[in-house]
């Protein structure tokens, strides 16, 4: 009797189109042989197994890591490269001076030559992936070639992969077309194109997640970002996180943090003991697409179906869920070892590194024994707070958006803006202390409008007309927040407790939306005092609470200048509604 696998249509006769671009990236390539990815777990554990063979992947103490690999990189090949990025429109001007930009024949004939038979003696792996839940009209699908089992393995966990995706791009005809080869990882051979018009990715030269995961930061941001202006919605930077107040009712966030800013913390935070009754779940951590709904409100998914997070710093104080999370069935990437063969990063509170993050002996006079980018892969149904309502086709509905940068000074705890456009303004207007994520010096200021300075996949003056047109158009628009958990003291201590604290601050952005919570009027927007914020049971200075909610008229007069000096490199694309949004903050400030 046949059995179910076997009256399934094989895979590379579902899709014409899929088969026929398949096919010609195999003449290009010349593989040794192509696997088509089903998306079952017995394959992800035969190619896991097949890495552990090669030595590529190494398996972790099973008896406290069941299920855990550590992987290891080239120690080149770290963060995603922001200098190699490139957007490559037929106009120079449509990708603006927030991306690098390529002509799109000269990208195409310049990757076409990296491409060349690039994967020889390997295999092709063809991974169909949806974005979103498999069944919501929000989602959108593409196709990632990649010779990198690795890759693979983290597409598996952070997407819809397989099989179901196929059975959709094969319906709706239309897909996102990704190529990708590790090559040399050499990086003067490397880059990251994309190319909006034509819904295309084309990665070479590096196995890392932001660079080589074509589904996470090249589709569901740079690619959707463009889509979404063209049918009318937002791909975001942005965790949703549901809060369920002690009333038992839930709302939900949408929060815009630049890169290793906190944003999985934040979106599996632990509610203080000191603020009982609260409950939250995790919608997603990375990645929102905001849809307008048909009654006036805006609606978000989570493209993806994992976290791709940064290790070093997660523990049972700082983020308990992730902490469980990661316990079990986890890809690892550049962690430390303990004796014992247990993964070791920086912010552990137990065990001692003996093999660092290059599988050396460990040496603290050579750095951090984990990379500061060390990363964890882990599907999104591990997580402890993990919320039931991720799989809603219609997505959940968005009561505030909050936009934050990590600010020594300036930027106080928490402000909310006037109106949406005054929000555009304040989102527009973001700067942060860059991170790990991305190779460049750590801890420079630069501005990065909406979190999306990496990732907008076109002209920024044209993505916040976008966002002003969009809010228009919502009867029931959320309300527009700033916050910063990273202000310190003149001693360089930071004056936020942070981590679940920052519940209080969610709670007073939730009580304004419901007309419950007070504030005050500033130049910049709207404040609390600090009998505003729930600050029961929290150890705080009153100095320091009145000194995070200070706003200082001539730190931000000099802020307001730096921003119009920024805004002026989008010349005429920039709406002038931004201009006048800053003139009017620059005369409330007097
Ligand atoms: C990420 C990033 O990995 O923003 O999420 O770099
Ligand atoms: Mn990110």
């Amino acid at each position: 009797m046949a059995t179910a696998a076997h009256m399934l249509s094989p895979l590379p006769q579902m899709s014409r189109a899929v088969a026929e671009w398949v096919n010609s990236v195999r003449e290009l390539t010349r593989p040794r042989a192509i696997h088509w990815c089903e998306g079952s777990d017995a394959e992800a554990r035969e190619i896991t197994a097949q890495l552990v063979r090669s030595g590529e992947l190494k398996t972790l103490n099973a008896d406290f890591f069941p299920g855990c690999q550590l992987a290891r990189s080239a120690p080149n090949d770290v963060a995603r490269v922001e200098h190699l990025t490139y957007i490559c429109t037929r106009s120079e001007e449509d990708a603006g001076p927030n991306n690098h930009w390529m002509d799109p024949q000269q990208a195409h004939a310049k990757m076409r030559e990296l491409f060349r038979g690039c994967m020889r003696e390997r295999t092709l792996y063809v991974i169909p992936y949806c974005m979103g839940p498999i069944d919501s009209p929000l989602s959108r699908c593409g196709v990632e070639i990649t010779d990198s089992p690795y890759v693979v393995l983290n597409m598996l966990i952070m997407t819809r992969a397989g099989r179901p995706a196929l059975e959709r791009i094969a319906r709706e005809g239309s897909f996102v077309r990704g190529l990708h080869s590790t090559g040399e990882l050499d990086p003067e051979r490397r880059f990251i194109m994309h190319f909006p018009e034509e819904l295309s990715i084309e990665s070479f030269g590096s196995g890392y997640g932001g660079n080589a995961l074509l589904g996470k930061k090249c589709h569901a941001l740079r690619i959707a970002s463009w889509q979404a202006r063209s049918e009318g919605w937002l791909a975001e930077h942005m965790l949703i996180v549901g809060l369920q107040n002690p009333r038992g009712e839930t709302h939900y966030l949408a929060c815009a943090f630049p890169s290793a800013c906190g944003k999985t913390n934040l979106a599996m935070l632990i509610p203080p003991a000191s603020l009982p009754g609260w409950r939250v779940f995790t919608v997603g951590d990375d990645i929102a697409w905001l849809h307008p709904g048909e009654d006036g409100r805006l609606w978000a998914i989570n493209p993806e179906a994992g976290y791709f997070g940064v290790v070093p710093g997660t523990n049972p104080q700082t983020n308990r869920n992730a902490y469980e999370m990661i316990r079990r069935d986890t890809l690892f990437t550049n962690v430390a070892l303990t004796a014992d063969n247990q993964p070791w990063w920086e912010g552990l509170t137990s065990g001692t590194p003996t093999i660092d993050w290059q599988g050396r002996p460990y040496d603290p006079t050579r750095g951090p024994a984990a990379h500061p980018n060390s990363r964890f892969t882990v599907t999104a149904r591990r997580n402890p707070s993990y919320s039931p309502h991720s799989e809603d086709a219609r997505g959940v509905p968005i009561t505030g958006l909050v936009f934050g940068g990590r600010r020594r000074e300036v930027a106080p705890l928490v402000y909310e803006a006037r109106d949406w456009q005054h929000g555009v303004m304040v989102g527009a207007s973001v700067a942060s202390e860059t991170t790990a994520a991305a190779v460049g010096q750590v801890g420079v200021t630069r501005r990065d409008p909406m979190a999306m300075q990496p990732f907008c996949g076109y002209n920024f003056g044209d993505y916040w007309q976008h966002w002003l047109s969009l809010g228009a158009k919502l009867a029931q628009p959320p309300r527009i927040y700033h916050v910063n958990w990273f202000r310190r003291d003149a001693a360089g201590k930071f004056l936020w407790p942070g981590y679940g604290e920052n519940l209080r601050v969610l709670a007073w952005m939730l009580d304004r939306c419901a007309g419950k919570a007070g504030a005050r009027d500033a130049a910049i927007g709207r404040l609390p005092r600090p009998a505003d914020l729930d600050t029961r049971g929290l150890d705080i200075r009153p100095e320091a609470l009145a000194q995070l909610l200070s706003v200082d008229p001539l730190l931000w007069r000099n802020e307001v200048a730096e921003i119009r000096a920024y805004l002026a490199r989008y010349g005429r694309r920039l709406p002038a509604a931004l201009l006048s949004e800053l003139a009017a903050t620059e005369q409330r400030l007097g």
